[in-house]
């Protein structure tokens, strides 16, 4: 098994040469604008942790599946991942001018272009993942069960209606448990369970296994929310190279503004029990994500 930084590098390494693959795509013609191919890799190659494409290429490993096969679908969410951050950022969204260290999309782009390089990443997503799919017919059906995970966690029922519950909840001052606990899982959460789950499909995992990655997702995104929130309080500004304190200042819905900061860090220890927990039926072979888990929770204590 490798560690994080690993496989993030292996996702880089494939991420850039993902539109020049598509470009040359053999069962399709077509060109792409020299602007939209610009547009979305900025955004795509803009940094990121990797976090949720080397999970699943994590799980695919840990259930001896074939990683080699597994890395265009681990690419695909990373480009769903980058357009919604795209999107999230926009003015009618979260309206923020900085990501990942460098000025948001539309502010180099402008709103409308930087609308396309969203839709553009999410298409082209689903064009890669089926791509791959096509150059496997012996692979075909566990290639559909994870695009329909993929599709599942990105879609109206997961992040995008997170999304939409965010927002409302925003416009609308809604301040309770109930909603944020959808938010969570479905904004945050959402896009680590279904790639995980995507995973244990790749790799011809039980349903048992599916499920119990799917359940340490929805924990793990949980947490990492959850210590998004106590970071941007307890978080040290210099360390995480971004201004702290911007949930309180805008009045945000947070496990913090609800809670506290104990009360947070009581969630999470709770969560990370029952995360843990979800790991025991792959044994000794799921210590990164074990670790993993550890390595988010240290940060917030
Ligand atoms: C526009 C449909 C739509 C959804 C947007 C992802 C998202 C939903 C909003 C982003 C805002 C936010 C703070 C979400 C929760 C935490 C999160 C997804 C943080 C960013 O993910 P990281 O830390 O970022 O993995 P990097 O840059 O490392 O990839």
């Amino acid at each position: 098994m490798k560690g994080l930084k690993e496989y993030a590098e292996i996702v880089n390494a494939r991420l850039r040469t993902v539109f020049p693959a598509l470009a040359e795509n053999s069962f399709v013609e077509g060109e792409m604008p020299e602007l939209l191919v610009r547009s979305m890799n900025y955004s795509l190659l803009a940094g990121g942790k990797r976090l949720r494409p080397s999970m699943l290429l994590a799980a695919v490993d840990m259930l001896d599946g074939d990683v080699d096969f597994a890395l265009d679908f681990a690419c695909a969410v990373e480009m769903i991942h980058s357009y919604s951050l795209i999107h999230d950022d926009l003015p009618g969204m979260d309206d923020d001018t900085m990501r990942r260290g460098r000025p948001t999309n539309h502010v180099v782009f402008g709103v409308g272009q930087a609308i396309l390089a969203g839709d553009g990443l999410l298409n082209a997503a689903f064009e890669l993942m089926l791509r791959r799919a096509l150059e496997k017919p012996e692979l075909a059906q566990r290639s559909l069960r994870a695009i329909y995970e993929i599709a599942t966690g990105a879609g109206v029922t997961g992040m995008i209606a997170g999304q939409v519950l965010d927002l409302y909840c925003e416009h609308n001052a809604v301040m309770d448990d109930h909603a944020l606990s959808f938010i969570h899982r479905d904004k945050t959460a959402c896009m680590f369970i279904y790639p995980l789950r995507a995973a244990g499909a790749l790799a011809g995992a039980t349903q048992a296994q599916i499920d119990a990655l799917g359940r340490y997702g929805e924990n793990f995104g949980r947490i990492f929310q959850a210590t998004d929130d106590l970071l941007d309080v307890v978080g040290d500004a210099a360390e995480m190279g971004k201004t702290l304190g911007k949930d309180a200042e805008q009045g945000k819905l947070t496990v913090v503004s609800l809670h506290g900061v104990e009360g947070a860090r009581a969630q999470v220890r709770m969560l990370l029990e029952r995360a843990m927990t979800e790991l025991d039926i792959f044994g000794a072979e799921a210590q990164f994500f074990r670790d993993l888990i550890a390595s988010m929770v240290d940060r917030t204590k």
